[in-house]
């Protein structure tokens, strides 16, 4: 396996046969606060530009890996067994392939709280409990960049979601070929009075999938070297702000920067949108609650119509009554809270299956 292109996540001489009955592992999710658009190797899941995120507490996945006999890899995902013709089977199938054992397969059980394909970054999550799994069965006890790296090459997102505690993960783009110095790292900085609130717009899947999105973005638009330097400048600006725990100046930072990568989007050809009528709906009212009534709180969005608010436990009460107060807005899906620092990923989620 170690001649396959995509084997280049550690410097250490890793055994190929496993160690163990089976590897479990959980992961939480991240939403991105400077985002990840666009890929300088699409093979490694290489970045152009670095990227930075916030956990997702207890919403992710937890990961059952065993090894078995027979003819093909099974893969159970909430249940629910994939088919060998779904897109989300041959994905895996591509990525298992690199550590498959000659004669044996995969069977793989999955479990998400984050809802499947909804730029809710259930892929993060994923392929970041695959990769603590596969590392767990095989007992390589690889170290926390090598897990990232492991797991950057199932999903780039999923890098951010492979470290051992909740919190910011910084994602280096790293400039070497094979990637080996592209992976996350925890900040050192923790903050507990930080909470998302995601305000459901559609949970369906989307009609383009991120990576072709950003394959198109950045074959056709001519603003695609701007998103690039802008990035570099809002990573340090948000990095500054975490420091100073200056929630403003975070806020402005992340709301700007998903507004670009959005803008960058529609000017690919054809152009990409995410964003539905409800999610301009939303965003108005935002605005105009923040303008007049100063209501604390900051937009983030990712490949997908739903909108994640960012906003101090402080201002929780205040934020639940505006939502509250607009119902024909609210009423059809209710708005999902959610504390980024909670450490367990929905304990004995197996027992259900
Ligand atoms: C992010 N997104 O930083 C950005 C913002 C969506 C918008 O990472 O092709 O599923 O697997 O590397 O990680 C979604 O892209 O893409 C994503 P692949 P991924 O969170």
């Amino acid at each position: 396996m170690e001649d396959h292109p995509t084997w280049k996540f550690t410097d250490k001489v890793l055994h190929k046969q496993p160690l163990h009955q089976e590897g479990f592992a959980k992961a939480s999710s991240n939403i991105a606060l400077i985002k990840y658009w666009g890929k300088r190797d699409p093979i490694l899941n290489l970045p152009l530009t670095s990227s930075l995120s916030l956990s997702l507490g207890d919403l992710g996945t937890q990961t059952l890996l065993r090894l078995k006999k027979g003819s093909c890899d099974c893969y159970w995902i909430n249940g629910k067994a994939l088919e060998h013709k779904d897109s989300a089977y041959k994905r895996l199938d591509r990525y298992l392939s690199i550590f498959r054992p000659k004669g044996l397969f995969f069977d793989l059980r999955s479990i998400n709280s984050v809802p499947t394909q909804a730029g809710l970054a259930s892929s993060a999550s994923g392929y970041a409990a695959l990769a603590k799994s596969l590392d767990a069965l095989f007992g390589w006890n690889l170290d926390q960049p090598s897990l990232s790296r492991l797991a950057r090459l199932g999903s780039g997102s999923a890098s951010r979601s492979a470290l051992s505690e909740p919190g910011f993960a910084q994602w280096d783009r790293g400039s070497r070929a094979d990637g080996l110095d592209s992976f996350a790292s925890l900040l050192p900085h923790q903050w507990p009075d930080l909470q998302w609130v995601v305000l459901p717009v559609d949970f369906s899947p989307k009609s383009i999938g991120s990576k072709e999105a950003m394959r198109q973005t950045f074959a056709t638009s001519p603003f695609s070297r701007n998103w690039v330097d802008r990035v570099e400048t809002d990573l340090s600006k948000a990095i500054k702000s975490i420091e100073t725990r200056d929630f403003t100046a975070l806020g402005q930072v992340m709301e700007r920067n998903a507004f670009a990568m959005h803008g960058l989007m529609r000017t690919a050809n054809p152009p990409i949108s995410y964003l539905q009528d409800k999610t301009t709906k939303i965003i108005q009212w935002l605005y105009q609650k923040r303008s007049e009534e100063g209501l604390q709180a900051f937009i983030t969005m990712d490949a997908g119509p739903n909108i994640k608010l960012l906003f101090e436990k402080k201002n929780k009460e205040d934020l639940a009554k505006a939502i509250a107060s607009n119902p024909s807005l609210f009423e059809e899906q209710k708005p999902i809270w959610i504390n980024p620092w909670k450490k367990e990923v929905c304990n004995n989620i197996f027992t259900k299956y």
